[in-house]
């Protein structure tokens, strides 16, 4: 906890980091080409589901403990 998660687009695509509404905590990179970074501070305990506004099928979860 208390840590930060770095996304880093190293696709050729652009991308988003776009939390879920059953995520707690609301983050949202914006369009990310290649190269680019987005941060995101784990300040709280919990399970954190984003996807990619592009593609909605891509999906994942930060968990931090
Ligand atoms: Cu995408």
């Amino acid at each position: 906890m208390g840590d930060t998660v770095v996304f880093e687009n190293s696709d050729p695509f652009a991308h988003t980091v776009t939390s879920r509404p059953s995520s707690t905590v609301v983050f949202d990179s914006g369009s990310m080409v290649q190269g680019d970074r987005f941060e995101f501070d784990a300040e709280r305990v919990g399970e954190f589901e984003y996807f990619c506004e592009v593609h909605p099928t891509m999906r994942a979860t930060v968990i931090v403990r």
